[in-house]
Formats: C-alpha cells, structure tokens, sequence
C-alpha cells in the first residue's frame, strides 16, 4: 500500500486546496487505498522529509522502493499503473499527458502568483496596484480554455488524469471569484467535484484538518 504525505496542519483550513488532493483523488478515481504521513512544515525541512522531497514540499509518494515527489509525476505513476485515468489509444494517451503538463506548467503558474499575492502580500503598498496585473494573466488562460470544455464533460474524450489535474488547478482560483466570469468553466470545475472519488478525497483531507483543531 503506498503512503503519501500532507500538511499535519494545512493553511487552507480544510479546503483541498494543498497538492495532496490530487494524489489523495487519483488514488480513490483508480479504488488504490492509501497511507498518510501528515507533517509539519519543520519537519519537511529536516534531512529525513528531504531524502523524499529535495525541496523539503509535500506531497510524496513511497510504494516499496520506489519514491517520488512532484504531484503531477505522482498523478501520471498512479495513472499508468492502474485503469481509468489514462486512455489505452497511444495518441489519446500522449495528448492527455499534454493536457497534464498544460494544466501545470501553462495554466497553474499565474494562479499560484495571483494566490500567492492575495495570502502573503494584502498589506503591501503596492498590492492595489499588482492585483489587476497578475488577475489579467489569469484571465488570459481560462479566457482560452472554454472551447475545449463547453462543448464536452472533459478535455479530450473521457473523464482521465488530465481533468483530474486542470480541476485542481482550477480550484485554487475558488476565492479569488475569478471563476464567476467564466461560467462554463465553473461548471467544469463542479463537474470534477461532483464525482464520488473526489468527495472520498476532500473528506479525508478535511477529517485531518478537523481532527487538528479539535486536538489544539
Ligand atoms: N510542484 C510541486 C508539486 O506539484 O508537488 C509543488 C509542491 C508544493 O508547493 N507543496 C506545498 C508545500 O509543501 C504544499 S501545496 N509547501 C510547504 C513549503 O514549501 O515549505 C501548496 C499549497 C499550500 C497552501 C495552500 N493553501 O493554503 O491554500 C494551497 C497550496
């Protein structure tokens, strides 16, 4: 059985919105059960979490001797092992790792900017003045999605690894009220939340964050 890790006390408060989700929804979509080793952010920073994670992060990934870090490498090992998140067509296999890069190397970026600035720099002289910047950015990337989600449930074909992934990309924007512009995209999103596996996730990363503030 694999064991990942998570935050022993996440800042999103229950939310989901830590990268664990996604390993956490991946292995509930594929029925693999699963270990968790919470941490707390000094310990991620010890030798012992950094042998897992070089920058001392979570989420991680052990299943005999095999390690991993990194959620989407996590998500595509998850995937490739087992049935249900990957197409068996060779091209629609490629082009749904495309949309797993896609969502986290084209898509996620400005979202964890204007996340980042909307938690850590509120008080800053000059936040007034960055917010409409890094929320353009945004906008420019869910601003050229819809065509490829309006018009169908999923991103090509098949609920797979690839919506699994832009879903939890995308609802790190649930705050920001951004998504209200995009109605189909919102709609996407709901879509993703809606499915059973997903909700086994969100509960067990929500009963984490319960039982810690219950214990302190
Ligand atoms: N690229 C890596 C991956 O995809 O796995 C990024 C991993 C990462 O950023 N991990 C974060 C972490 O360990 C947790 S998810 N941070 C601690 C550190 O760097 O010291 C990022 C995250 C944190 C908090 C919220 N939140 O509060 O809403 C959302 C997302």
């Amino acid at each position: 059985m694999p064991t990942i890790t998570a935050f022993e006390s996440s800042p999103d408060r229950g939310r989901g919105q830590a990268r664990d989700m996604r390993v956490r929804w991946a292995l509930e979509e594929v029925g693999q059960s699963y270990d968790v080793r919470l941490v707390s952010f000094a310990a991620m920073k010890q030798p012992a979490h950094r042998a897992l994670h070089p920058f001392g992060q979570i989420p991680t990934y052990e299943d005999g001797d095999l390690t991993l870090f990194e959620s989407g490498a996590i998500v595509l090992h998850i995937a490739e092992r087992h049935d249900g998140l990957l197409p068996k067509d060779a091209n629609a296999r490629s082009r749904t790792i495309a949309w797993m890069f896609a969502a986290l190397s084209t898509v996620e970026p400005p979202i964890v900017e204007l996340g980042m600035a909307m938690l850590f720099e509120r008080d800053r002289s000059w936040y007034a003045e960055r917010l409409p910047s890094l929320q353009e950015r945004v906008r420019t990337r869910l601003g050229e999605l819809p065509r490829h989600i309006s018009n169908a449930d999923w991103l090509d074909g098949a609920f797979s690894a690839a919506d699994l992934m832009m879903v939890t990309v995308l609802r790190r924007l649930n705050t920001s009220g951004l998504l209200d512009e995009y109605p189909d995209i919102a709609a996407y999103v709901a879509r993703g939340e809606v499915r059973p596996a997903f909700g086994r996730a969100f509960e067990a990363q929500l009963a984490v964050f319960n039982a810690a503030s219950h214990s302190g």
